[in-house]
C-alpha cells in the first residue's frame, strides 16, 4: 500500500499542541473528529516499548467535548446513551456507548458529569454535536450545546504518577481511576482525569485556555527529563493488546452494543428514558449472532486500510478483521474482528489472505493482555 500525504487545511483542523508535536517529530497523523491526530514518532513499535516502560505525553486535542448545559441536560445526555445515568455523580466519568432508535451505535464517548446541569461527552470519531442538537429541538428541551474550546493532552505510561506528581503535588497520586478534580500548576487550574487510552496508567489533562496548556506542554517535557519522557499518541499495538475499540475502525453505526461486547454498559432493568430501548430488548431477547473477539495470525505485517474476510477450510466466512497490527509481545499479528456465531469459540482455526497469500490464524478472547 502507497502512502501520500495528507493537506492541512481549516477544515482539517490543527490543535494548540501541533506546533509542539511536530517539533517533537511526528510521523504521521490520522484525521479524527476533523482534527489532526498523531499516530506515530518513531516507529509504531519503538514508540509502543516506550510507552510500556516510562511516560509519554500525547496531544490528544481530536478527542473533542461536547458541553451540554441547562434545565434538560441530564434528561437529553440519559436519552442518548444505554448506559444507567440516574445515580451518576459530579466528579466522575463515565464510558457510556450512544446509541440510535435502531440501537445501533453512533459513539462511544467519556461521559464527564460537571455539575448536575453541565456535562462533557468526550467524544470518539463521529459528529455528536449534530446527533444532541437534533433531538434538543424536536424534544424542545431547555439546553445549550457547544464544542468548546478544550484540548486534551494525555500523560500516559508507568512512570506517569512520579511526572504529575512532580508538577501538581503529591496528592494527585489519590485521584482514582475515572475520576476528575482541579489541580493548580504555577497559577492556573487545570481538570484533571485519572484515564486514557492505554492500560500503562495515566491521566487526562482537559486543557480549558490554549496558552496555559501550551506552557503545561513545555513543563511536562521539562520535569520529565528524568523519567525518560517523550512525545507519544494513542498507540495501535497496545490499544489492540488492551482491547481498547475504536469506533468507525472496530464498530460503527452497523454495529448494537451487544455486539460490540458493551453489555456491561447496557441497562435494560432500570426505568431510564433512552432512544433504542424497545429495539435493545429486543435485540437481547433474540439473541447476536455476530461479535467482537480477537484473533492471532501467524504473520508479521498487516496494512488495515479496509476490513479483511476471515475463511474457514471450507470457504464459509467466519468473520472480519476490523483492526490489526504486530504484536513484538506475541510475535504475531493480533486484530479485533467481527466472528460470526458458529466461530465463537477460542481457538477456531481461519485463513486469511494477507497481500495475496494465505496466512493461518485463530480466534481468541478479548482482552489479550
Ligand atoms: N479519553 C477521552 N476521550 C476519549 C477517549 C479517551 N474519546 C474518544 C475515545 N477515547 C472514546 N473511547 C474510549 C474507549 C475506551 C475507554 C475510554 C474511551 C476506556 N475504557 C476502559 C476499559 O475498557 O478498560 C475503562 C472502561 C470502564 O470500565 O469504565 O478507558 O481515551 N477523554
Amino acid at each position: 500500500m502507497k502512502n501520500f500525504p495528507i493537506v492541512k487545511s481549516r477544515r482539517l483542523r490543527s490543535t494548540p499542541y501541533t506546533d509542539r508535536v511536530e517539533a517533537q517529530g511526528v510521523t504521521g497523523y490520522t484525521v479524527y473528529n476533523h482534527m489532526l491526530l498523531p499516530v506515530s514518532f518513531k516507529s509504531i513499535e519503538s514508540d509502543y516499548e516506550h510507552l510500556k516502560k516510562f511516560v509519554q505525553v500525547w496531544d490528544v486535542a481530536a478527542e473533542r467535548q461536547v458541553q451540554i448545559s441547562g434545565k434538560d441536560s441530564a434528561e437529553l445526555v440519559q436519552l442518548m446513551t444505554c448506559r444507567d445515568l440516574s445515580k451518576s455523580q459530579v466528579g466522575k466519568c463515565y464510558y457510556a456507548p450512544l446509541i440510535d432508535d435502531q440501537a445501533n451505535l453512533v459513539n462511544d464517548p467519556i461521559i464527564n458529569k460537571l455539575a448536575d446541569d453541565k456535562w462533557w461527552l468526550s467524544i470518539a470519531d463521529s459528529d455528536v454535536i449534530f446527533f444532541a442538537k437534533g433531538l434538543a429541538a424536536g424534544n424542545k428541551f431547555d439546553v445549550e450545546i457547544t464544542e468548546p474550546n478544550v484540548n486534551i493532552l494525555a500523560v500516559q505510561g508507568p512512570l506517569s504518577d512520579n511526572l504529575m506528581a512532580k508538577i501538581f503535588g503529591e496528592e494527585i497520586r489519590q485521584l482514582k481511576f475515572f475520576n476528575f478534580k482541579y489541580y493548580e500548576f504555577k497559577g492556573n487550574k487545570y481538570f484533571i482525569a485519572r484515564s486514557g487510552w492505554s492500560k500503562q496508567s495515566g491521566f487526562e489533562i482537559y486543557v480549558e485556555e490554549n496558552k496555559a496548556g501550551q506552557d503545561l506542554f513545555d513543563y511536562l517535557f521539562e520535569y520529565g527529563k528524568e523519567f525518560n519522557v517523550k512525545a507519544g499518541c494513542p498507540n495501535l499495538i497496545e490499544r489492540i493488546e488492551s482491547a481498547l475499540l475504536s469506533y468507525g475502525n472496530d464498530f460503527d453505526n452497523r454495529d448494537n452494543p451487544f455486539e460490540a461486547n458493551f453489555d456491561k454498559f447496557v441497562n435494560l432493568e432500570s426505568n431510564v428514558n433512552f432512544l433504542g430501548k424497545e429495539k435493545l430488548k429486543k435485540i437481547k431477547q433474540n439473541g447476536i449472532k455476530r461479535k467482537l473477539m480477537g484473533v492471532k495470525i501467524d504473520h508479521n505485517k498487516i496494512d488495515m486500510y479496509c476490513e479483511k474476510t476471515l475463511y474457514d477450510d471450507d470457504n464459509n466466512v467466519v468473520g472480519q478483521v476490523r483492526s490489526a497490527a504486530y504484536s513484538p509481545t506475541f510475535k504475531k499479528v493480533i486484530g479485533i474482528a467481527m466472528i460470526n456465531k458458529p466461530y465463537w469459540d477460542a481457538k477456531h482455526q481461519f485463513k486469511i489472505d494477507i497481500n495475496e497469500k494465505i496466512f493461518l490464524g485463530t480466534v481468541c478472547d478479548l482482552p489479550f493482555i
